[in-house]
């Protein structure tokens, strides 16, 4: 297959990308390489040395024998580039990863707020109108979020798999429909992969476009079998306070020796998946599209939902690592309920790969290799919710030596 992978660069890009091309797939990378400029702007890096886009692309092929292309576009705000590579490239799916994806970074400023919103929904919405425009029939895969459900909602009651049965009163007695479960963001982030929905609705319902959203739990994690080949392919571990996830984060504290940052109680339950499921994942959708003419198909991507007080406490037992309560920067539950259906993904093949399973080796072969290049002073999360919010002060400002 053909496949465009937008956002190809990225955390989960990356890797999404070689497993495909790995698979014999036929890939093109476009991504503005703008991950890559928040880190300069932020003033933090990669815990693993990512090489530049080129240098890896060329380390692929030397060595898988495969070549990836690679086309430095904006989604956002280069639209006749963009339908000029559809036309030229002709795929047949493309997957979407290409949005700005730290809800802390969404929340920073005005500043970062507007370049989410602009960034992420005009991108989403220039792809549906070039393939429109230009009448490329590709199947698309996006990168959506559980996070459009909220937390908590819906009490224990199992999050279904993008769309609610409700039961509607009329005057001749009850309707049964299924509607787009309501929208429950947690961040202007989080706020646009629920715009992204709505106009995926509109374009599969008026243009027939053929779309998978997969609403994708935290991922955790590093390698995958093709990242892990050459140190020039490593894929990129963030560990700062706005693009660290909080299960890596916790990973990389432990190696440090750091306390393990609990915001608030550690109540929240939220979704977890590894980077190697979500390469199988992406695979399995790109093969399982929707007939044309359907509705949008959702597909929760989630292996395990954990309570964040039982993470901290499992990677504490495990490493001795202490566990310090913050003030939460964030407005969110204290404490939330999280079950979530994915029938999909595991009827289709997918074979999780569990916590249990992967820990240790990360902590090991990752955050302790490269300890030596992160900063303590990138860990504690400064970005805040409403102004006036606290937020800790650092907790180390030196690394202690080995
Ligand atoms: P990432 O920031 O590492 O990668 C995103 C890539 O998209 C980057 O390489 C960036 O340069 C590129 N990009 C952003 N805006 C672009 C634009 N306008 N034009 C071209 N390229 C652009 O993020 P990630 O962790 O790989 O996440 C990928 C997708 O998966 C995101 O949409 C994110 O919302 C979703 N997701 C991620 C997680 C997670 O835990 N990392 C979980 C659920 C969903
Ligand atoms: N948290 C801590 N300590 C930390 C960091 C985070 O307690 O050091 C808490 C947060 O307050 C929050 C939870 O951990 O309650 C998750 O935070 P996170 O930064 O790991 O995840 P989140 O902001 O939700 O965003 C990440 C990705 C995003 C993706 C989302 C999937 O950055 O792209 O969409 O996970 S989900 O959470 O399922 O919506």
């Amino acid at each position: 297959m053909r496949v465009l992978v937008l956002g190809g660069d990225g955390f989960c890009g990356w890797p999404t990308s070689l497993y495909l091309s790995d698979q014999g797939h036929d890939i093109t990378i476009a991504d503005n390489l703008s991950r890559r400029k928040i880190d300069v702007e932020l003033e933090v890096e990669s815990v693993t040395p990512i090489r530049p886009i080129h240098d890896r692309l060329a380390a692929w092929q030397q060595v898988s024998g495969n070549s990836i292309g690679f086309v430095n576009l904006d989604l956002a705000t280069e639209y006749d580039r963009l339908t000029d590579l559809l036309t030229d490239l002709r795929p047949d799916a493309i997957v979407h990863f290409a949005e700005q994806r730290a809800a802390p970074y969404s929340m920073r400023t005005a500043e970062t707020k507007r370049y989410t919103v602009d960034n992420n929904v005009r991108g989403t919405h220039n792809l549906l109108t070039a393939l429109v425009t230009t009448g490329v029939s590709a199947s698309l895969v996006h990168l959506g979020t559980m996070g459009v459900y909220g937390y908590g909602w819906s009490g224990s009651a199992p999050i279904p798999e993008g769309y609610l049965t409700v039961k509607v009163p009329t005057p001749d007695g009850e309707l049964e429909r299924e509607i787009l479960h309501p929208a429950n963001p947690g961040s202007v982030y989080h706020l646009t992969k629920t715009l992204d929905q709505l106009l995926f609705s509109f374009y599969a319902a008026n243009d027939r476009l053929r779309i998978t959203d997969l609403h994708q739990g935290i991922v955790w994690g590093t390698q995958t079998d093709q990242t892990a080949r050459d140190e020039r392919l490593i894929n990129r571990f963030d560990y700062d306070g706005d693009y660290g996830t909080v299960l890596n984060r916790f990973l990389m504290q432990a190696a440090i020796g750091h306390p393990l940052t609990v915001h608030g109680t550690g109540g929240q339950t939220r979704a977890f998946i590894h980077i190697r499921d979500t390469v199988r994942c992406i695979e399995i959708a790109i093969n399982n599209p929707p007939e044309a003419n359907s509705r949008v198909l959702v597909r929760n991507q989630v292996t395990e939902t954990h309570q964040l007080l039982d993470l901290a406490k499992m990677i504490g037992d495990m490493t001795g690592a202490e566990i310090a309560y913050l003030p939460n920067p964030r407005r969110e539950a204290d404490e939330n309920e999280l079950a979530v259906r994915n029938d999909q993904f595991l009827a289709l093949g997918l074979e999780p790969t569990t916590l249990s399973e992967g820990l240790l080796a990360e902590i090991t072969d990752v955050a302790r290799r490269y300890r030596h290049r992160i900063d303590p002073r990138k860990i504690i999360a400064r970005s805040v919710w409403r102004a006036g919010m606290e937020t800790s002060p650092d907790l180390m400002t030196e690394l202690p030596p080995e």
